[in-house]
């Protein structure tokens, strides 16, 4: 067993009491109270969902495992001659809450590398799929094709299935999935766009490195993707994408199941979607504006509100939770100082920064003006010429990854029940608001 295995396994077996005592002996304890609009409005603030990987507050934005995002990169060891940590460090911490040391980051590298290995039924069941078909229904057909090798699903069928080692078969999916899901991209990138001339994988790297290796791409962009694949990792439980890989899993669906149902939430353009929105709103904007036409605050101004009075949203702004501007935009906002201060398109993002939260505010109904991770994401990508924005949501999906599967291993070791919320009728509700 691997030591990140044998880790988890051992915090779990001492979480678990702290489940099982919430339950039995302050099971009826009051946490919450349910009103008629948060039913109606998509379940808005209403505390029903339990996960220790991430909290996402309103106001301060999203801490992984306790720490802030600038914490989170300081702590993890980073890359050999990297700014930023490994996707494997990363992963090590999500599920432990321990931040790993070299020697435990170096085993989960070599580990993911003999996982990481893709079968070749998933990239015929990409090809077999329309060449202009999505790059997300692409990723969520290769990931659902894994499903056939599920060693969860195995043992489920094997009629020795207990609950109270299922997770250590979830854990072996998530973290093959994990593995796989990088390459599955890159492949997906080279066959959609780069005439299917396709990239072995570099062996002598890690995760993010071999990613960008694997697209096409050099360095800093090994950085650019740890450091995206880190940021889009966890956003809380409440999330499309997080709420619905749990909700699978917890009909003891496998981790292909439940996370290729997941990716087709993250592809709604109010979710993950909106990556690509923003690239296309700019795109639009630019178009409109003419060649050799400077962007200028008036000039953005007036397409904000075209947009709005066009009863659309603005792409990248806005939030369910957060309140304020969203650490992760401001994350990349720094690497972009750093690395593209004078790039057009950061420009003319930045400019939108300073002139959109002001047109909401006075358009008068989002409740959080300001931006959001989206707003920012694909800017970088533009910047290395990853251009296909399209593809900007897929790059999403391989981050999400690492929080979805580390939230359903511990969903199976905490033995999660089956998610079933309780639906009214509209009449039922007439009757209790005239009730009071
Ligand atoms: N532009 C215009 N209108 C907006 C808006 C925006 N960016 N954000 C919210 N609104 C509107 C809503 O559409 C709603 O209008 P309605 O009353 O006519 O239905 C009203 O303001 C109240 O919505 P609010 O409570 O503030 O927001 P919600 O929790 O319902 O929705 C999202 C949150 C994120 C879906 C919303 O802000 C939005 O559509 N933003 C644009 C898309 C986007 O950037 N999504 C990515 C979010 C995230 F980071 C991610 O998941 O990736």
């Amino acid at each position: 067993m691997s030591k990140l295995k044998e880790k988890l396994t051992q915090k779990i077996q001492e979480f678990r009491p702290r489940t099982t005592r919430l339950v039995k002996e302050f099971g009826k304890v009051l946490i919450d109270q349910v009103t008629i609009d948060q039913c109606i409005g998509g379940a808005r603030d209403i505390r029903s969902l339990v996960t220790d990987i991430s909290y996402l507050d309103p106001q301060e934005g999203i801490r992984f495992r306790g720490k802030t995002i600038p914490e989170t990169f300081e702590a993890l060891p980073k890359a050999a001659g990297s700014d930023y940590p490994t996707v494997e460090a990363f992963w090590s911490f999500l599920l432990t809450g321990d931040i790993p040391t070299q020697a435990e980051v170096d085993e989960v590298v070599a580990e993911f590398k003999e996982r990481g290995k893709v079968p070749a039924y998933v990239f015929d069941a990409i090809r077999a799929l329309p060449k202009d078909s999505h790059p997300m229904v692409m990723l969520s057909v290769g990931i659902l094709a894994l499903q056939k090798d599920s060693e969860f699903c195995k043992f489920y069928n094997s009629g020795k299935f207990n609950k109270m080692t299922c997770w250590e078969y979830m854990y072996e999916d998530a973290s093959n999935l994990v593995a796989r899901i990088a390459p599955i991209a890159a492949f997906i990138y080279r066959y959609k766009y780069k005439n299917d001339e396709q990239i072995a994988v570099d062996p002598s790297l890690d995760y993010g490195a071999n990613f960008a290796h694997q697209i096409g791409q050099v360095k800093p962009y090994d950085d650019v993707a740890r450091m995206y694949f880190i940021l889009h990792s966890d956003h809380e439980s409440g999330n499309v994408s997080a709420h619905t890989t749990h909700l699978v899993a917890s009909a003891l669906s496998d981790a292909y199941y439940a996370y290729s149902a997941g990716l087709n939430g993250l592809a709604g353009p109010l979710h993950g979607l909106a990556n690509q929105e923003v690239l296309g709103w700019i795109m639009e904007f630019q178009k409109k504006l003419g060649e050799g036409v400077e962007p200028t605050k008036e000039n953005v101004t007036k397409a904000l509100w075209d947009t709005l009075n066009a009863g659309q949203v603005v792409p990248g702004y806005g939030h369910a939770v957060l309140r304020k501007t969203d650490p992760r935009y401001t994350s990349q906002r720094e690497f972009c100082l750093k690395h593209l201060p004078n790039d057009p398109l950061f420009k003319l993002v930045s400019m939108i920064f300073e002139v959109a939260p002001g047109v909401l505010m006075e358009h008068g109904k989002a409740k959080n003006p300001w931006p959001n991770v989206d707003a920012q994401s694909g800017v970088i990508q533009w910047y290395y010429g990853v251009r296909e924005w399209d593809f900007y949501t897929v790059l999403f999906g391989v981050g999400r990854a690492l929080g979805c599967m580390a939230n359903i291993v511990w969903d199976r070791g905490l033995g999660y029940a089956i998610e079933r919320p309780k639906s009214v009728t509209t009449a039922m509700l007439e009757k209790w608001a005239e009730e009071g």
